[in-house]
């Protein structure tokens, strides 16, 4: 088991911004140009051949994120991780993982400061064996446009740009997409026709000076590369440690080149960004004190008998891994009474997270109680500790509740985005794919559209006096409270403020089984830019393809189906792809 908080061996971030006209490995390259016995500047040299053993493999983690995952998909794997404390640690390493997480920008500041960048230039000139993935491959690129242009280390011609939501695409680029594989990928020989996950908003195109770099592109609204090789340095846009077992794949044949590749190449029909398939898990401390998943119906946990007591569907941790197992495509943890304690306090969640991502490969996203907070010897959390904190302990991104609708509130009155907010300050940090807003909206009808000063509807089914519009109102604190905000104000709000991604529950329909609020699921999902789950309501696999059919969902997510075992993962899938509706297999 990992210390609490992970080392982070180059965690001092600094704010100079690299010079466009110099990065370390085009200065390398320009001078090996001219004499071919260059040494840098440092008479850096790589080892030339293997003296350690064949299952360490050397992990360049500079503290930005959620490495776990990589690190125990590689321990899955059979493989010890050797850090990356000095450059001379890259020089000598036999193969290196680097899994870039978080922003260009303060990435490239550590690898110049700490004198990585210019190691890593010398490792990959030699050859060396190398694996970048997501940010790992973004960084290679000779600049990119995030917060910048900034430069990167010039490996590979061309500029990393963002994602054009104008092209009608959802950004960021979050889910389950197909690859189109080159020649010659090697480490995706078992890819085949398989699914692989992506989250990002950045990406690098295919161009005439990179063209003998990439092993495969990807389709988002345009193509783009997924993935390069050039001998033994790869790296991939998509996250292997987190595309299941196709992913694990990945990480196999980068580790073991010499094994050979699959018989036959893994089935499947990808062929374009799936639709996702997620099981949620609400999370609290029964009366007894133990961390149970529990259900509710309209947000009412408690049993309806003399007990009264919390509802308990089983334990958490079992739950993840046979739904990883199942084929859920993601899995979200709610700390449903994070709002009045203290999530840091509250370390069974953090052991939760830590044990689910020792053997769970697919997104892990958890929520509950992010938000700043002093605990009762006075000491002050900010939320950015207690989102970091999660991040550490295996989540991949952190979904906020009743402190969004704060903010929402808050940004809608002022018009001045303040940049204090949980929402904006953890996603300035660990990027807004990196964050989801839950909203928790309650139905209320009216008689006309103005009635209130809120986005009204007109609803496919009448409220009890016949009314024909209804709002959505927001709630906090598990829907105790109602706020005046409605669901539509709130998503565009905090899309504007940072979010990468809604969650968007319906406290009428929650446990009802009656099918989500497709009303409620189309104003949303139409109004916003940024990927939106559907929640609440599921009780039939026709649910979820009624959802993708009539609303721009990009996920629909259940809980009491799945808990209650009425509905398979794998039959809510069959049935989508019966529908023709991708999903990944
Ligand atoms: O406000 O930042 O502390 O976050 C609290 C989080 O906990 C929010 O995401 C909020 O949605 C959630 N939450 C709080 N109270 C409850 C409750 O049920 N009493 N659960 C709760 C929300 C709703 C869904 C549920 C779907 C699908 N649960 O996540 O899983 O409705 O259920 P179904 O398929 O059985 O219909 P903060």
């Amino acid at each position: 088991m990992e210390a609490t908080t992970t080392a982070a061996p180059f965690s001092s971030f600094v704010t100079s911004r690299q010079n466009l006209s110099s990065s370390p490995c085009s200065l390398l390259l320009s001078r090996k140009k001219v004499n071919l016995k260059f040494k840098s500047p440092r008479s850096l040299s790589v080892r030339a051949s293997s003296s350690t053993s064949d299952s360490v493999v050397t992990l360049l983690d500079y503290g930005a994120g959620n490495v776990r995952s990589i690190r125990n998909a590689l321990r899955h794997l059979g493989f010890t991780i050797k850090d990356v404390k000095t450059p001379g640690d890259i020089l000598n390493a036999d193969r290196l993982i680097f899994p870039g997480v978080g922003a260009f920008a303060p990435a490239m500041d550590v690898l110049n400061e700490t004198g990585m960048g210019e190691a890593l230039c010398t490792y990959l000139e030699n050859d060396r064996p190398f694996l970048g993935i997501c940010l790992g491959l973004q960084l290679l690129f000779d600049s990119s446009e995030e917060n910048g242009p900034v430069k990167g280390l010039g490996v590979i011609p061309g500029t990393v740009g963002r994602f054009d939501s104008s092209a009608g695409i959802r950004v960021p680029h979050i889910g389950w997409n197909a690859l189109q594989v080159g020649k010659d990928s090697e480490i995706l020989d078992d890819v085949g026709s398989r699914h692989v996950y992506f989250v990002h908003s950045y990406r690098a195109i295919p161009s005439n000076e990179n063209k003998d770099w990439i092993s495969s592109t990807c389709h988002y609204g345009e193509s783009f590369i997924s993935s390069i090789r050039r001998g033994n340095v790869h790296a991939v846009q998509f996250h292997p440690e987190k595309s299941g077992e196709v992913g694990l794949s990945v990480l196999r044949r980068f580790l073991n080149p010499k094994s050979p590749p699959k018989q036959k190449p893994m089935e499947g029909k990808a062929s374009k960004l799936a639709k996702r398939v997620i099981a949620c898990l609400d999370v609290r401390t029964n009366d007894k004190g133990d961390l149970v998943v529990t259900k509710g119906d309209q947000y009412d946990v408690r049993e309806q008998s003399n007990e009264n007591e919390v509802r308990n569907l089983g334990k958490p941790v079992d739950l993840a891994r046979q739904y990883y197992k199942d084929g859920a495509d993601e899995i979200s943890f709610l700390n449903i009474t994070g709002f009045r304690d203290f999530p840091l306090g509250d370390l069974p969640m953090i052991q939760v997270l830590r044990y689910t991502s020792e053997n769970v490969f697919v997104p892990l996203t958890v929520g509950g109680g992010i938000r700043d907070f002093t605990d009762a010897t006075g000491r002050y959390y900010s939320s950015l500790e207690v989102a970091a904190e999660y991040f550490r302990s295996g989540a991949d991104k952190i979904s906020i509740g009743s402190d969004a609708v704060y903010a929402a509130e808050e940004f809608i009155k002022s018009g001045v985005k303040t940049g204090k907010s949980s929402l904006e300050q953890i996603s300035r940090v660990y990027g807004n794919q990196a964050v989801v807003v839950s909203i928790d909206p309650r139905r209320v009808y009216v008689n006309h559209p103005d009635d209130v000063p809120y986005k009204v509807i007109k609803v496919t089914n009448p409220g009890p006096n016949g009314e024909e519009y209804a709002w959505y109102q927001c709630t906090v604190s598990g829907g105790r409270e109602g706020r005046p905000i409605g669901a539509y104000e709130l998503a565009k709000a905090v899309e504007e403020l940072g979010a990468g991604e809604i969650l968007l529950n319906c406290i009428d329909c929650d446990g009802q089984g009656k099918g989500f609020d497709t009303d409620l699921v189309k104003l949303i999902s139409d109004s916003v830019g940024i990927p939106v789950i559907a929640s609440s309501g599921a009780g039939t696999p026709e649910h979820f393809s009624e959802v993708f059919e009539t609303t721009n969902a990009s996920a629909a997510l259940a809980a009491g189906i799945f808990h209650r075992k009425e509905v398979p993962i794998q039959s809510v899938k069959e049935h989508l792809l019966e529908k023709s509706i991708e999903v990944r297999m």
